[in-house]
């Protein structure tokens, strides 16, 4: 029987670019999971939207001097463009702030409040008096009270994890004007999670569909105690409160609803009862999401599901996956260790992406690690070598010895038998894999599939041989095989089934036909020409290098300037050792021996006597046998080099500041 199964991934916030990281949690598994279903030939849906609320949207806007509405459309446009290119085959890609969401919201807000799980609280809350606003969170910036850290946001310290409540931290400033904001007590809506403790722990209790390691983490923090939590705040973006003035609500609010009303406005569109998908118990519901939101999708959501009394069904399952390293690193923007999904998707196929961050993700919330250098033995090995070459060769044969055409098949001998037999074996393995999301796993199984044709192919020669019934036995198993890497490689799996002469779309086979012998003798092929190129070392050599570059055009912080010491020097000895090299001492802290390469632009006597610029705490070298310990400061044009000095006398071991 057909199932009805709507899937989301997380609403991405519209607020910068993605990096790879983005997309391998939760898009590209969501989108591989949803494929697959549609070949199962299930009601399948993938709906998403862009996240377009919550005050770091607004700060940023405001610091491009852009209306916010203006600003979300922006990214909501570039993401919709990147998504496509990344293959995403969304069934609605929507915004939260529409007007359908806007009137969930509050339906869900009233709702909640009439069945007494929203209630009114006041709380202490920065102003500034001279902006005359409240500042919730990210307005204020401050010393966090436990770590000392600078530069932390008013309620959270991204140094030691602590999370504060409005006053705790130290010496408050408002992000818009630096003034420190006073205290004032303001009246907020909360949600009363507390009370639906029970609810949620059966909830966690009675689903076997999520995943375990994740439940018991969730069901600890149930245990723990589940603070109630705050629903609206004071900034201007966002949908209004009813009946507060200057109050919005809090963006993690808006944003889950942003599932359903995303369902609304494809419903309408389709003619469909947006209804059936949302609460209906037949549904299937699968929010793709990334460790970061656990909280917010384990517990927030089927909270907020559960208090509108409104029979909406739970969430089947929340495919819960880690972060993403770069080269060893966290992704970081602002030290330039970035590689962004745009930039990626310009150098490389997005098959290339999707087969590579596949399987690289296990079902688990675990990190793991994009490395270029494995990337491209992925790519070279595995996918061109064991699967690209195979269907190119098995082609190319049909071409040269068979004028394109399917030769006929004189009945399958034992070991036609043995593979086809194996590779509907694995094909059930594959099945079971992607129904478990296990995406990766299920991958893998598809290329264990490649290789035992491979090692059939090559057993029997058919360049040799030209055995007719080899060539229309393997034509078959890589139709097979297309169809089982559409869901993962949706673009070169299209231009293969049409290169093998197929009519129609690889994405609307049946999945449980795929090793069905359905090609038929006098059949005709398309071209053999290859699906894929390889990864060559200048490519990844090159993004090598741009990562390189753009971390030393990082910013540095005032803390990492201060580590130099640089001070005021006076020269009292200078030699030359040859045509570059001067040997001076010069006095600092201390009488100190320095090396310097200017011997081709000052004599010994010019420098005698004069102050310069020194940086000593560089570890001493030893250059031609002496050692050095400090550098001299100078500008450099061309072949032009002059010393650093300061514009009025000032004594020795002058501190640099
Ligand atoms: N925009 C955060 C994130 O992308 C948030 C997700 C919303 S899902 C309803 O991690
Ligand atoms: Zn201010």
């Amino acid at each position: 029987m057909k199932r009805r199964i709507l899937i989301t991934a997380a609403l991405p916030y519209a607020n910068g670019k993605p990096h790879l990281g983005h997309g391998r949690s939760t898009y590209l598994p969501a989108d591989i999971f949803v494929r697959y279903h549609r070949m199962k030939g299930n009601d399948a849906i993938y709906v998403c939207a862009t996240d377009e609320h919550g005050t770091p949207i607004l700060l940023n806007a405001e610091k491009e001097g852009k209306k916010p509405e203006e600003y979300v459309k922006c990214w909501h446009d570039y993401f919709e463009e990147l998504f496509k290119k990344f293959g995403m085959s969304f069934d609605v890609f929507y915004r939260t702030h529409s007007p359908e969401n806007k009137k969930l919201t509050i339906e869900f807000f009233e709702k909640a409040k009439k069945n007494g799980y929203i209630y009114e609280q006041e709380v202490k809350q920065f102003y500034c008096e001279k902006d005359n606003k409240y500042l919730p969170d990210r307005y204020v910036v401050g010393t966090c009270p436990y770590c000392n850290a600078k530069d932390q946001y008013s309620d959270y310290c991204e140094n030691c994890g602590k999370t504060f409540e409005a006053g705790e931290i130290l010496d408050p400033k408002c992000k818009l004007c630096g003034k420190r904001p006073v205290i004032k007590t303001a009246e907020h809506f909360f949600f009363l999670l507390s009370a639906l403790r029970k609810k949620l722990n059966d909830y966690l209790d009675f689903n076997e569909h999520l995943q375990k390691d994740v439940k018991n983490y969730v069901k600890h923090w149930v245990k723990e105690g589940l603070k109630d939590w705050e629903i609206t705040r004071d900034i201007e973006w966002g949908f209004k409160v009813p009946g507060k003035k200057g109050q919005v609500f809090y963006v993690w609010w808006d944003a889950p609803i942003g599932y359903i009303s995303s369902t609304i406005k494809w419903a309408k569109k389709k003619n469909k009862d947006w209804e059936k998908y949302w609460k209906s118990k037949k549904t299937e519901i699968y929010h793709f999401i990334g460790k970061d939101i656990i909280y917010h999708h384990y517990l927030f959501w089927p909270a907020m599901l559960m208090s509108v009394k409104d029979k909406y069904t739970l969430p089947k399952m929340i495919p819960t996956r880690g972060f993403l390293n770069l080269e060893g690193k966290k992704f970081s923007k602002s030290r330039g260790w970035y590689i962004s999904l745009e930039k990626f998707l310009k150098m490389f196929p997005a098959d290339y992406l999707r087969f590579y961050l596949t399987m690289i993700t296990p079902l688990a919330p675990s990190d793991a690690n994009f490395s270029l250098e494995e990337f491209k033995k992925r790519i070279n090995d595995d996918l061109i070598a064991n699967f690209g070459n195979l269907s190119r060769r098995v082609l190319y044969f049909i071409e040269k010895f068979f004028e394109k055409k399917v030769p006929e098949s004189k009945g399958l001998g034992a070991e036609e038998k043995g593979v086809v037999k194996e590779l509907k074996k694995i094909h059930e393995k594959v099945t079971k894999h992607l129904e478990e999301v296990k995406l990766m796993k299920a991958l893998q199984e598809i290329l264990k599939a490649s290789s035992v044709v491979n090692t059939y192919f090559q057993q029997k020669e058919p360049w040799k041989t030209k055995d007719p019934n080899c060539l229309h036995v393997t034509i078959n198993l890589i139709k097979g095989l297309c169809i089982e890497l559409a869901p993962f490689l949706p673009f070169s799996m299209q231009e293969l089934w049409e290169n093998m002469g197929l009519k129609g779309k690889v994405k609307e086979q049946d999945w449980d036909s795929a090793f069905e012998l359905s090609i038929k003798a006098g059949h005709k092929i398309k071209t053999s020409k290859p699906l894929y190129k390889p990864v060559s070392d200048e490519q990844i050599g090159k993004l090598r290098e741009n990562l390189k570059k753009k971390e030393k055009e990082k910013p540095i912080d005032i803390e990492e300037f201060k580590k130099l010491k640089i001070r005021v020097g006076s020269v009292q000895k200078v030699e030359k050792i040859d045509e570059k090299l001067l040997k001076l001492k010069v006095l600092v802290d201390k009488e100190r021996t320095i090396i310097a390469g200017i011997g081709e632009h000052y004599k010994p006597k010019e420098l005698l006597g004069k102050k310069v610029i020194v940086l000593i705490n560089l570890k001493p070298k030893k250059i031609k046998g002496v050692l050095s310990e400090g550098m001299l400061l100078a500008a450099e044009k061309k072949d032009e080099i002059a010393l650093l000095t300061t514009m009025k006398d000032m004594p020795e071991n002058s501190e640099i500041l």
